[in-house]
């Protein structure tokens, strides 16, 4: 067991106290250096009628489960995803195969989310998200703004420290915030170090099919692993994760994970660790291939780097990382090529956990130091290689070059910046123009809604030499992170196409039936405006008839081929709701437990007679 004492440092002491008094910056926002452009910041932001934005934020919605997209420079919110919880606005969670995805949870935590990405750069295909409170990873397709597949992921807690993408999406991974015992058996925690373990997990993901899958997973010492980011260019078999509470404390986190001073940036070559998988050197945990490092040499190594770090961040042209210091003042610039020099030459300060030590300065380039700048959280970049590092304390953005360690500018935020994003920030080139602070707290911007005011997101003109905040917009919670993308790099379909492999899909009024076998019904009806047809030879087209108990299928087609006409489909006081969009085929599932007379109607509205697309689902009772 590790001695601790209760004894907060000053470091530690002023990030709380900093959490509760917030210092007005609201001021100085006002009177911060005039842009050379001529545009007035109202000009700046005003996308007008007809038009569309330049680009696209996709940000997470924490704890909330779902993906908010919203378009930049107008900060116009323009869509809701769920992922990880269900939406009756868009049925997801309600018809079959989206309840199947869910797989019983109701909620997650989404805190990181990875566009997909071709030479590191976004291609605007697929968006990865993971889930912190089930251990989740899911895939959203871009082409259609809806969530593809979800996966569990075994033997790991908290999937925080995610999801990045390698430069061409060979893996995301999953390193864990929390660590659990191998195969998360149960185990007291006073065994802590000997048995439980953070556990980084690579996935792949299988663009064809839409599926995502685990290739193997590393079982890291217990430490809490915060936020990662995938090598490029020359680092482009490596990826950086930054970690906390290497003290292994098991209790009272806030002082007994602060305690060290020096923290590790683990550095790990993804090729070589493909390498030992194919050649077995592995275990078996549950199904899982599982590598031990301290076995199975080589392939990662830690650097030491300030106390409790949050980001790391890979410079868009692959040559350093940055280490962001959250307890300490201060980022951290490493270099690649003498990590690699050093790993080279085995030029080792120990190891720990059976893991290699690089000495921090024959790795270490600089550290930044900007006056009175505290809590560093994150660096984005812009596209001449300038970063913007976040100080969640002192509530502000700071410029600097990482070449040299100069400070060019800093604008105050409102308040308590987490992460921030630039247009194209985490891609090997970033396009500049716009940076936006994801603020945990707007306190006094907007109309109090009570004691929880809304999350706010300012975003910042970085086209000019010094920054300038042009809009201040409320988020919905949470925004841990997000990423923007050029608008012309997302390619959406305008219907979904008939698909002939699809039993359930039924195209034409006449092929519309109810099929009875045993006590299962299946109906195979459409959607059309404006009504539902279930049986086009029934007496009554709209009408569904079963007997109470029969396990019911109701699979329906949207025949409108016609961009923008979606239907709903709902059946009154059966808690059942579906959405079909455009082409597409869904099915809802249940068992008509209920005996009686129910309406059924479309949810979505759909045409002038919207009002009048309804019809009966009667259930006989039971004898
Ligand atoms: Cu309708």
């Amino acid at each position: 067991m590790k001695k601790w004492v209760p004894i907060a440092t000053g470091l530690l002491a002023g990030f709380v106290a900093a959490t509760i008094s917030f210092a007005d910056f609201s001021h100085s926002t006002k009177t911060a250096a005039i842009d050379s452009s001529t545009k007035s910041d109202a000009e700046k932001v005003y996308v007008p009628l007809g038009k569309k934005d330049d680009y696209y934020l996709f940000a997470s919605g924490g704890h909330s489960g779902q993906l908010f997209v919203y378009g930049v420079p107008s900060m116009r919110q323009i869509r809701t995803v769920p992922i990880f919880s269900p939406d009756s606005a868009t049925g997801y969670g309600y018809d079959k195969e989206t309840k199947k995805m869910l797989g019983g949870y109701t909620w997650g935590d989404f805190h990181h989310p990875a566009i997909s990405e071709t030479n590191g750069d976004y291609n605007g295909k697929f968006l990865f998200a993971t889930d912190v409170a089930n251990s989740r990873a899911a895939v959203m397709d871009l082409k259609t703004f809806t969530t593809k597949d979800i996966i569990k992921v075994p033997n790991t807690s908290g999937p925080h420290c995610a999801a990045f993408v390698t430069q061409n999406t060979e893996y995301l991974f999953l390193p864990t915030r929390f660590s659990v015992p191998v195969g998360q058996k149960y185990e007291p925690l006073d065994n802590y170090s000997k048995k439980y373990r953070g556990v980084m997990s690579a996935l792949t993901f299988d663009q064809k099919k839409e599926k995502l899958n685990i290739a193997y997973q590393v079982a890291l010492p217990p430490w809490s692993y915060d936020l990662s980011d995938a090598g490029k260019k020359e680092s482009g078999d490596w990826a950086v994760m930054s970690t906390y509470n290497t003290e292994e404390a098991t209790t009272t986190m806030e002082i007994n994970a602060s305690q060290a001073d020096r923290d590790y940036i683990v550095l790990f070559n993804w090729k070589e660790l493909a390498k030992m998988v194919k050649e077995g050197k592995y275990e078996d945990v549950g199904g899982q291939k599982m590598i031990y490092p301290e076995k199975q040499k080589g392939g990662i190594y830690l650097v030491p780097v300030a106390k409790s770090p949050h980001g790391v961040d890979v410079t868009p042209d692959g040559k350093q990382f940055i280490a962001s210091g959250k307890l300490a003042p201060s980022m951290t610039v490493f270099s690649f090529k003498k990590a690699f020099e050093a790993i080279k030459n085995k030029e080792f300060a120990g190891e720990r956990n059976g893991i290699p030590v690089l000495q921090y300065k024959k790795v270490m380039e600089r550290e930044v130091n900007p006056e009175n700048a505290l809590g560093p959280l994150h660096t984005q970049f812009d596209d001449k290689g300038m970063a913007y590092t976040t100080m969640f304390i002192s509530s502000e953005i700071v410029k600097w070059n990482p070449k040299t360690g100069d400070v060019l500018d800093r604008v105050p935020v409102q308040y308590s910046p987490g992460h921030s994003v630039a247009a194209e920030g985490d891609t090997a080139s970033p396009d500049g123009k716009y940076l936006i602070a994801l603020n945990k707290l707007s306190k006094d911007t907007y109309l109090s809604v009570g004691p929880s005011h809304p999350e706010s997101m300012q975003l910042i003109d970085i086209s000019g030499k010094k920054m300038r905040v042009i809009d201040t917009v409320p988020a919905n919670p949470e925004p841990h992170y997000a990423q923007m993308i050029k608008a012309d790099k997302i390619h959406t379909i305008n219907v979904y196409p008939k698909d002939p492999t699809n039993k359930d899909a039924v195209y034409k009024q006449s092929d519309t039936k109810i099929v009875r076998k045993g006590n299962e019904v299946h109906v195979y009806g459409i959607a059309m405006r404006s009504r539902f047809i279930f049986d086009s030879k029934a007496k009554r087209p709209d009408e569904i008839n079963v007997n109470q108990g029969d396990h019911v299928f109701i699979h329906l087609t949207n025949i409108d081929f016609d961009e923008d006409i979606t239907h709903g489909f709902a059946i009154n006081q059966y808690d059942l709701d579906m959405e079909v969009q455009p082409g597409q085929t869904n099915t809802l599932e249940f068992t008509a437990d209920k005996a009686g007379t129910f309406p059924l109607y479309c949810t979505n509205f759909c045409s002038a007679l919207h009002q009048e697309m309804n019809g009966y689902f009667l259930v006989k009772p039971k004898q």
